[in-house]
């Protein structure tokens, strides 16, 4: 018997132990940079202390306390007005970038998503960056607009697939572009293709088969990260509303092809839903955490919120049950984009101080907290 074949059972039980107790199973590339690869060993570790808040837009704009739009001020964000602290994570949206455009679908201007992500970095935050592509067989429709089998048709036309790539150019171009002060590459979270087991989308759920979906994933992960060396990425897998574990995994790309585990789910027809909300978000964070433990992959809700937050409560009676010692990573609220589309407490909002509480209860971690944790700069654990 050779040592080398002595030596495998050894490594073979130690994969299953490391499997079976979830603790250091590396993240999906292999080449990616040190500060990522301690990004997702910090994003387990910091879920033991507590989950990280944020939200999409938060340094971009917001609202006044008149509920009229404050847009593009230095070093703000309504969460710092009320509580002296940044979100711990914050959301971007790429939407647009395939256009060229100047600005996202929102109206912020890529320049200045790329320089709050350098700053929020800087501090020590974490970034996370969704897509909301319009469609690209035509690109004068938009993300919503659900032409025929889209997917099917970038997939299986050598034409539109090479034209697919030139769009996923952009993608690359912009994360290679993300560099802190030393000149190094930032570490962020890419959520693509999300909301997949709803249908408003061009890859949701009837416009594509789960083959077809899974394919579609692969390519676009292999793409970036082998063909064009994108090395600063985490990648986030994240459905919406989903009806049980089966659901949730049914056009899952595998565990190679996926870092960490989210999905999106709202709160809507307030106080009537209340408990139906609070037990269906509960469930859907004991799916991904039963399916986070066994993969050793950190899990998270990926977008949440109660539009124009009308329960005055909402963050310790709705959410708080939902995050507390849950396991989860993250939890980010949608922007505060118009007076009728909010979803933080922003200066003078009736959920200010019941969003303090939830804060002061150490239930979720703000700016400051994760800053303390240095999530860039620990080796990951081994
Ligand atoms: C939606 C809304 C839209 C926005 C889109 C992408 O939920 O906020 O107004 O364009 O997200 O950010």
């Amino acid at each position: 018997m050779s040592s080398s074949q002595s030596s495998f059972p050894f490594f073979q039980s130690l994969a299953i132990v490391l499997l079976a107790t979830g603790i250091s199973i590396a993240q999906i590339d292999p080449g990616a940079t040190r500060a990522t690869k301690n990004l997702y060993a910090g994003l387990k570790r910091s879920a033991e202390k507590g989950v990280m808040f944020g939200q999409q837009d938060a340094l971009a704009y917001g609202l006044n306390a008149d509920k009229s739009r404050w847009i593009g001020d230095k070093d703000r964000s309504d969460i710092k007005t009320i509580t002296g602290e940044h979100p711990a994570i914050v959301g971007y949206d790429l939407g647009h970038i395939e256009l060229d455009s100047v600005n996202n679908l929102d109206g912020v201007p890529f320049s200045r998503i790329k320089e709050d992500i350098r700053i929020n970095y800087e501090r020590g935050g974490v970034n996370t960056i969704s897509w909301h592509p319009n469609n690209p067989v035509n690109f004068s429709k938009t993300t919503w607009d659900k032409e025929e089998f889209t997917i099917r048709k970038i997939m299986s036309d050598e034409k539109n697939k090479k034209r697919f790539e030139k769009t996923l150019d952009k993608l690359a171009d912009f994360f290679l572009s993300l560099k802190g002060s030393k000149g190094e590459l930032i570490p962020v979270i890419f959520r693509p293709y999300h909301e997949h087991t709803g249908s408003w989308f061009w890859w949701g759920a009837d416009h594509c088969t789960p083959e077809e979906y899974k394919q579609f994933w692969k390519f676009t992960v292999d793409y970036l990260q082998k063909t064009r060396k994108v090395h600063n990425l985490l990648i986030a897998y994240s459905t919406d509303n989903f009806k049980n574990k089966e659901h949730y995994l049914e056009r899952y790309p595998g565990d190679n092809l996926v870092d960490i585990l989210g999905f999106d789910t709202y709160h809507r027809n307030p106080p009537k839903s209340d408990s139906a909300f609070i037990a269906n978000a509960t469930r859907m964070v004991g799916t991904i955490r039963d399916l986070g433990k066994a993969s050793g992959k950190p899990f998270a809700i990926t977008e949440t919120g109660l539009e124009q937050l009308t329960e005055a409560d909402w963050w310790t009676k709705i959410i708080q049950p939902i995050i507390k010692n849950s396991g989860l990573s993250y939890v980010l609220v949608w922007r505060n984009g118009r007076p009728d589309h909010y979803y933080a407490p922003f200066e003078g909002n009736n959920t200010v101080s019941d969003f303090k509480k939830l804060q002061q209860s150490g239930t979720i971690l703000l700016e400051k907290k994760v800053a303390s944790e240095n999530l860039y700069g620990r080796p990951a654990k081994r």
